[in-house]
C-alpha cells in the first residue's frame, strides 16, 4: 500500500498537473475525490488539510503538501527517478553479473557462443588481472592494512574477496550467469512489449522521461555487444524490442560520452602483445636488412 494520497477533482485543471506528475515518476497513490462541483472543498474534515478549500492536495506520510506547484516540486526532490517502476528496472539492471560475463567469456567463447576475435584477443590481459588479483593484491591489502590502520578493517575485507578466487575463472559459474541472463533478457523482452502497447514507441522505461533506470539497461546492453553476446541475446529477430530499445539507447549523445575510452582498452591489450609485436618488428627489419644485403 504506497502512503501517497492525492486529494484531488478529476477535472480539476491543476489536479492533473499532480496527476501527471505521479505518473512521470512512476509512483502509487490513492486517490481521494473532492467534489469542487458539490462544495466538498469547504467540508470542514477537507479545509482543516487545505485552508484554503481547493484542490489538489498531497499527503505523503504524516506530510501534507498544498498547492500545485509546491506539491510538484516536493515530489521531484522527494523522489529523484525513484518510481517503484524505475526501482523494479533498475534492480532486474542489477541481477546482470556483468563481471562474470566479462571475465569469463573471452576464457569460454565458444560454450558462450561469442565468436569474436576481440573477445579471444582480451584473454590474456584479463589472465593478468585474474592472476594480479589472486596473488599480488592480497599482500599488498595486507600491507597496506598495516600502513593504514585506520584502513585495517576495509583492508581485509577486501583481501578476503580476493581470497576466495579459485585459479581460474570457472565455465560453471558462466554458464549460471548466462542462464540468469537470459532469464534477465526474456523478462525485459515482455516489459518492453508491455510498454509499447501501452505507452506507444516513445515511452522510456519508467515513463516519458528518461531516467536512471534506461541507464542501467544502456549499460548492461552495452557490456553485452562488447563481450560479443548481442548476437545470443536479441540478434536475428531473436528479442525485437530489445533490440529497438538499445537503438534508441545507442542515438543519445549520452551513451557515446560514457563509452570506455578505445585508447586505453587497445593500450591494456597491447600490453599483453608486446613480446609478440617486439618479434615481429625485429623479424621485419632483419627481413629488410637480409634482402637488402643479398641485392
Ligand atoms: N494555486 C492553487 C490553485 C488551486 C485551484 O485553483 N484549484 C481549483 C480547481 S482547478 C479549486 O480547487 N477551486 C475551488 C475553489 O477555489 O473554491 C494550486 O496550484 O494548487
Amino acid at each position: 500500500m504506497s502512503d501517497i494520497v492525492l486529494y484531488h477533482f478529476e477535472p480539476s485543471f491543476f489536479s492533473q498537473r499532480v496527476r501527471m506528475a505521479l505518473a512521470e515518476k512512476g509512483l502509487p497513490y490513492t486517490k481521494k475525490t473532492v467534489s469542487i462541483a458539490k462544495g466538498h472543498g469547504i467540508s470542514p474534515w477537507y479545509m482543516k488539510l487545505n485552508k484554503k478549500g481547493q484542490v489538489p492536495t498531497l499527503g505523503h506520510g504524516d506530510k501534507i503538501i498544498v498547492e500545485s506547484e509546491k506539491i510538484v516540486e516536493y515530489l521531484d526532490e522527494t523522489f529523484p527517478d525513484k518510481g517503484e517502476r524505475c526501482e523494479y528496472f533498475k534492480r532486474l539492471a542489477d541481477q546482470f553479473d556483468n563481471w562474470t560475463v566479462h571475465i569469463c567469456v573471452p576464457f569460454y567463447p565458444s560454450v558462450a557462443g561469442a565468436s569474436s576475435r576481440k573477445v579471444t584477443f582480451r584473454k590474456p590481459m584479463l589472465q593478468r588481472i585474474w592472476k594480479s588479483r589472486r596473488e599480488v593484491l592480497p599482500g599488498k591489502c595486507e600491507q597496506y592494512a598495516a600502513q593504514y590502520p585506520e584502513l585495517k578493517d576495509a583492508y581485509y575485507k577486501k583481501k578476503a574477496e580476493f581470497d576466495i578466487m579459485p585459479e581460474q575463472p570457472e565455465v560453471e559459474k558462466m554458464k549460471e550467469v548466462l542462464t540468469t541472463t537470459e532469464d534477465i533478457m526474456t523478462k525485459m523482452e515482455q516489459e518492453l512489449g508491455q510498454i509499447e502497447e501501452k505507452h506507444g514507441k516513445d515511452f522510456w522505461l519508467c515513463g516519458e522521461r528518461f531516467t536512471v533506470a534506461d541507464i542501467y539497461w544502456a549499460v548492461v546492453f552495452y557490456r553485452l555487444e562488447d563481450d560479443a553476446l548481442a548476437e545470443r541475446f536479441w540478434g536475428k529477430g531473436k528479442r525485437p524490442r530489445i533490440a529497438a530499445y538499445f537503438q534508441r539507447l545507442k542515438a543519445r549523445d549520452s551513451y557515446y560520452q560514457s563509452l570506455p575510452s578505445r585508447l586505453v582498452i587497445i593500450a591494456g591489450v597491447l600490453k599483453d602483445k608486446l613480446p609478440v609485436l617486439l618479434g615481429i618488428i625485429v623479424l621485419f627489419i632483419g627481413v629488410v636488412v637480409a634482402l637488402s644485403l643479398a641485392m
